[in-house]
């Protein structure tokens, strides 16, 4: 995959909010292309997969819990500078810490339930696109 690539997801608590719409057009009015775009509901066990990485943290199984209460919309987004630039627009992982005007300061609930997903490196873009879209969807 390109490095002007990254890959997103809305978390259960912003679809069940209701803030799919709002957020998906702050995404397009910053530059962003949408590349591909599903609904899924993810089993714990595929939350677990995705976050294997958190596995030894204490808040991995709640976590996986959360990650698999309901339905995500998993994107992958196209713009210069993808990765760096959508980590701006999402904000800080603790919405309390993040600046006015982001994404998880405007709609997230809290640490855990943020709102949003944003790759953190176009290594991990690539493996995350991988584990939701076939290489047909990111053509
Ligand atoms: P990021 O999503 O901003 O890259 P990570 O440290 O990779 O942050 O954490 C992955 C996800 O795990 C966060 O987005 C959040 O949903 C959850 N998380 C991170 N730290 C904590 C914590 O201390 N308590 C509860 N959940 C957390």
């Amino acid at each position: 995959m390109p490095t002007n690539r990254t890959f997103t997801m809305i978390k259960p608590d912003a679809v069940a909010d209701g803030f799919s719409g709002p957020i998906i057009q702050q995404i397009e009015a910053a530059g962003f292309k949408i590349i591909a775009i599903k609904k899924v509901h993810l089993s714990k066990e595929e939350a677990g997969k995705f976050y294997a990485i958190h596995a030894e943290r204490p808040f991995y199984q709640s976590l996986c819990d959360y990650m698999s209460s309901g339905a995500i919309i998993p994107m992958v987004l196209e713009k210069d500078n993808a990765v760096e630039d959508f980590r701006k627009l999402i904000g800080s992982t603790n919405p309390e810490q993040a600046a006015e005007g982001t994404i998880r300061k405007q709609f997230a609930r809290s640490l855990e339930s943020n709102a949003i997903h944003g790759s953190d490196s176009d290594e991990n873009a690539a493996i995350e696109a991988a584990f939701f879209f076939s290489e047909k969807e990111l053509a």
